[in-house]
């Protein structure tokens, strides 16, 4: 006897959901979690930090790894990385050997500093400090964009994703290929607004508001868990007008994303009740000259951890089939949203 499940029994049981952003599956299993752990524990950041530290590469007037001295900065900082992935001065070059292809790379990578603290982080900070931040990389983003095709803005928080200091900072790297996140993206939202005349996050932000998954949401912003997330508290951040880059926000905007961004990183920070670890960026329409339309404006927020001391390993069947996550998106944004709330009152009220 079979019958058609409703979609309800469908999703609590384990399914693959579609993310129409990379076009790509994932595997959600639901039940997964209570499942015991021996394996390797988180060790929370140190509390405490000072607001200098002497040894900081990232500290005002300090020097830093290449000898090169810091200026004592009030507000934010930045500089071109001394180990740079990409250079602007890569001579052009390819190789096309049957299957064996290369090309050279060109560009240039930065360390943006959020603050001369040292014991600071975005959400601990203000909302006039984080809208400083804000304008940061939507200044960064213009310059570099003059020069290079592609602009990655990026944050990695905690010792957890990589960071090597907890002073304050992130990175951008610029350079003129499209990269394959950008590839992917950029092939969807085109079909999406090929076939419907609109832009598909943005589509996706009216699907979403007010739904299971939303963390808040006004007619400028949303904080969503996507459908597809797969990373347990994956968010994405949208804005809802039509927006293609950072240097395209206006002055408004750009003050209720500092709060936006304020509610969530508080909220994220709740959730476990320490300094919550994450690789975050924006994704924004390439500086190639080409007429992109379909691209908008959004901010994605990658974190590791399952559980307060549990990170969330992609191995095994997900390097080698396909990415799987145990608790639902619907079940991340229910506890996401409630640390929002206990974190921010206003900041995850309707409309707020
Ligand atoms: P992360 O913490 O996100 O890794 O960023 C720190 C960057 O700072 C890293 O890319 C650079 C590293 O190359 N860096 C310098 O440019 N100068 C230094 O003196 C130390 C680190
Ligand atoms: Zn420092």
């Amino acid at each position: 006897m079979s019958r058609v499940p409703s979609p309800a029994v469908l999703l609590s049981q384990p399914h693959r959901r579609y993310n129409a952003l990379t076009d790509e599956w994932l595997l959600v299993s639901a039940e997964r979690t209570s499942r015991p752990w021996l394996g390797r524990e988180e060790v929370p950041p140190p509390a405490n930090l000072p607001t200098y530290d002497p040894s900081c590469y990232l500290c005002p007037g300090n020097s830093r790894a290449n000898g090169e001295r810091n200026p004592v900065y009030n507000s934010t900082f930045v500089f071109t990385n001394d180990f740079a992935a990409l250079r602007p001065d890569t001579p052009e070059a390819s190789v096309q050997d049957g299957l064996l292809r290369a090309e050279s790379g060109r560009g240039t990578c930065r360390v943006i500093c959020f603050s001369p603290r040292h014991d600071l982080s975005l959400s601990l900070m203000g909302a006039g400090q984080v809208r400083t931040v804000v304008d940061l990389w939507a200044s960064q983003t213009a310059s570099l964009g003059e020069q290079f095709e592609w602009v990655q803005v990026f944050e990695n928080r905690g010792s957890a994703m990589g960071a090597s200091n907890p002073h304050p900072h992130g990175q951008i790297w610029a350079g003129d290929a499209l990269p394959r996140e950008a590839e992917k993206e950029d092939a969807t939202g085109r079909r999406h607004f090929e076939a419907t005349g609109r832009r598909l996050l943005l589509d996706y932000a009216d699907q979403e508001a007010g739904g299971p998954r939303e963390l808040g949401s006004d007619d400028d912003w949303l904080t969503v868990v996507p459908y597809w997330a797969t990373w347990p508290f994956e968010t994405l951040v949208i804005p809802r007008r039509p927006v293609s880059r950072l240097p395209d926000l206006d002055d408004r905007a750009r003050d209720l994303l500092a709060d936006r961004l304020l509610g969530l990183l508080r909220g994220y920070d709740g959730l476990f009740g320490a300094p919550f670890p994450y690789s975050m960026g924006w994704h924004q329409a390439p500086f190639d000259g080409v007429d992109r339309p379909h691209w908008q404006l959004h901010a994605h927020f990658y974190p590791p951890l399952l559980r307060a001391t549990v990170r969330k390993f992609m191995v095994g069947y997900e390097l080698l089939s396909e990415p799987q996550r145990d608790i639902t998106a619907e079940d991340a944004a229910e506890r996401l949203r409630s640390a929002i709330n206990a974190a921010s009152p206003s900041a995850a009220q309707p409309g707020g």
